[in-house]
């Protein structure tokens, strides 16, 4: 998917949601459990329950990766069902040496066919770079985590006052461009969600962290807007399991309108739709 069809879903949508598709067997409604494939049988159920609210979703590997064989087909199920006009985020937190992301990158863009991909910059440029090779597909940087431990390392500074967040942020806009590039920033650092936004003026930011992290997204929005929107905003927990029982998916519904309203009424104030 492209940027500017990107735009063109949240204008027609009047949303910025991404909805995490993480799906615990321990938390998921026990008549799926009957199912030969409960994980995509849940995952079916929200998208059908949403597709019309969210303009991305975001299913984090780890939550298929942990059930073998059976969770890479469970995945690769979920990825094929989700509507070819929605943004679709591998969370895998990659980057290896440069001719093993490059395999890495095609077992997510041309294996799963997801639009994107989250990859860790810690490696450096050749761990990066393979994945910006493909047409078309988005590498989702991690900058600014939304965990505690982002402090340990993001947070530190270089002898003339650069943070290591700041430099991955300058740095990689010499590999990618806001048309295939876009930077994670969690929710949970409003106090430096503005100075992200300041290096980084045109970018997509994923934002995690909103619902079950206590992630504001009024706050989000007042200091990560940009004149595109500029905003994917995640939710995964406080979405997927906000039902219960056979019916679990109303509520799911629900839980994923409540805020696409939210961001409905705020594209609204910003003359964006
Ligand atoms: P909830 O806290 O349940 O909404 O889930 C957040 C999702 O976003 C999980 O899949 C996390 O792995 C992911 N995430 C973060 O929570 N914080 C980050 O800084 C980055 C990510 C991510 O890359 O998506």
């Amino acid at each position: 998917m492209t940027r500017g069809e990107l735009i063109e879903q949240i204008k027609k949508k009047r949303s910025f949601l991404c909805i995490g598709l993480d799906p615990d067997l321990n938390k998921i409604p026990e008549h799926l459990l009957k199912e030969e494939d409960p994980i995509f049988e849940f995952n079916k159920a929200i998208i059908d329950a949403t597709k019309d609210l969210a303009v991305a979703y975001k299913p984090n590997i780890a939550f298929y990766e942990c059930h073998g064989a059976r969770g890479w087909e469970s995945l690769k199920k979920t990825l094929d069902y989700i509507p070819e006009d929605i943004f679709t985020i591998a969370d895998a937190k990659r980057g290896d040496i440069g001719n093993t992301s490059r395999y890495y990158a095609e077992t997510f863009f041309n294996y799963l066919k997801a639009d994107s991909v989250t990859v860790a910059p810690y490696m450096g440029s050749d761990s990066v770079l393979p994945f910006l090779e493909f047409e078309n597909k988005w590498v989702v940087l991690l900058a600014l985590t939304s965990n505690e431990g982002a402090k340990d390392f993001q947070m530190i500074e270089s002898i003339d006052g650069e943070k290591l967040f700041q430099r991955v942020l300058k740095c990689s806009q010499e590999w990618g461009t806001p048309e295939n590039m876009m930077f994670v920033v969690g929710a949970t650092r409003m106090e430096h969600i503005a100075e992200v936004r300041h290096i980084a003026k045109d970018y997509f930011f994923l934002v995690p962290g909103v619902g079950a992290q206590g992630g504001s997204l009024e706050e989000v929005v007042r200091y990560g807007w940009n004149k595109d929107c500029g905003l994917l905003v995640n939710s995964s927990r406080g979405i997927i399991y906000a039902g219960k029982g056979a019916n679990f998916s109303n509520q799911v519904r629900e839980a994923a309108k409540k805020l696409q309203q939210e961001m409905a009424e705020i594209l609204r104030e910003k003359k964006f739709v």
